[in-house]
């Protein structure tokens, strides 16, 4: 069991590009189990591994009620999208506080290796959709705040900072 730190924004880690996982070995799985005890310490429905720093592209999920189903995705690539877009309320565990609505597809299918390195295919739809490419955006750098106006960005940013240096006072 280890919970890891979750970067903040606006930490310029949270803007590196994953590397694909090469080989889904013993690291990777510990990597993986870390991650799970992190986001369920954190009471979050999901995470990617570039919030605690490491920069391969590996994402877990759980958006069950019981929080007992939990989801690996190495590697994911959407293989499909719907046309149909959707607004959803988004927050992020690196955006504490923060929640404002952002447009996704509707529905998305996934292609990823699990935590065994078996490929599978996920069709997803509601929360699980949205947090699917919420995390698969972490992988490429992205915030969801990014999908904000400049404006709301930038007050976002300072309270950040200033909740930030009040933490460190
Ligand atoms: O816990 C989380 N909740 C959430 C709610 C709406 C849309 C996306 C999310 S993901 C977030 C956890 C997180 O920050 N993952 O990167
Ligand atoms: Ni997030």
């Amino acid at each position: 069991m280890a919970i890891l730190p979750i970067l903040c924004y606006p930490d310029p880690r949270l803007h590196t590009v994953a590397q694909p996982v090469n080989a889904v070995d013993e690291r990777v799985r510990t990597l993986v189990q870390d991650m799970l005890d992190t986001m369920y310490d954190a009471h979050g429905i999901g995470l990617a591994a570039t919030q605690v720093d490491v920069h391969q592209r590996v994402i877990v999920i759980d958006v069950s009620e019981e929080r007992n189903r939990p989801l690996v995705l190495i590697n994911p690539e959407i293989v499909w999208a719907s046309a149909e877009m959707r607004v959803g309320d988004e927050g992020c565990l690196s955006v504490p506080g923060i929640y404002d609505g952002v447009e996704r597809a509707a529905q998305v299918r996934v292609r990823a290796l699990d935590a065994q390195g078996e490929p599978q295919t996920i069709e997803a739809e509601e929360i699980l959709a949205v947090c699917i490419q919420h995390e698969m955006d972490h992988l490429l750098g992205k915030v969801f705040v990014e999908y904000l106006s400049p404006l709301k960005r930038s007050r976002i940013r300072s309270k950040m900072l200033k909740r930030q240096r009040e933490e460190r006072a």
